[in-house]
């Protein structure tokens, strides 16, 4: 049984319209887009999703950026779908990222990344449900 991932365009990518060109990564890195869809949260769903950051100095920020825009929550789905999105998007901070990841060539800032990625199959089960209805993953 194939592994699935929540993936998220945040704001920052939205707005420039590079959403093709990140589902071009994507793709071509062999993780197939089962369920995408466009939406923006409200400050009560943002703070729900990164509740894990609530004690953390960035949360207001983070949940401000969030909703600063439309957002593409997506589930991509690979063998080894968790472990490989990580290395497509690349490290946290930009700075950090290595030549050829998402974050390396389109974000912004730390906090304006461009991407979200589970960080382990636990997560990515609860992070898919937190959007999706089973119904709505094609696989
Ligand atoms: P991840 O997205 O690579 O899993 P996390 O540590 O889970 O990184 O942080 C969630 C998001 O919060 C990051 O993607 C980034 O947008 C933001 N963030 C993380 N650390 C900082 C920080 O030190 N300052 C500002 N924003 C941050
Ligand atoms: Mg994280």
């Amino acid at each position: 049984m194939e592994e699935q991932t929540l993936s998220i365009i945040k704001p920052d990518a939205t707005k420039r319209s590079i959403t093709g060109k990140i589902n071009n990564i994507i793709e071509e890195a062999g993780l197939k887009i089962v369920a995408q869809k466009r939406i923006h949260l409200t400050r009560e769903q943002a703070e729900k999703f990164y509740s894990v950051h609530a004690e953390k100095p960035f949360f207001k920020d983070l949940v401000n950026y969030m909703i600063s825009g439309p957002i593409v929550v997506q589930v991509l789905q690979a063998s080894n779908a968790v472990s490989l999105y990580r290395s497509v998007m690349g490290a946290t901070n930009p700075e950090e990222a290595k030549s050829g990841t998402i974050r390396a060539e389109f974000a912004k800032s730390l906090e304006a990344n461009s991407v979200h990625g589970s960080d382990s199959d636990e997560n990515a089960n609860i992070e898919i449900s937190f959007f999706f209805k089973a119904e709505e993953i094609v696989g």
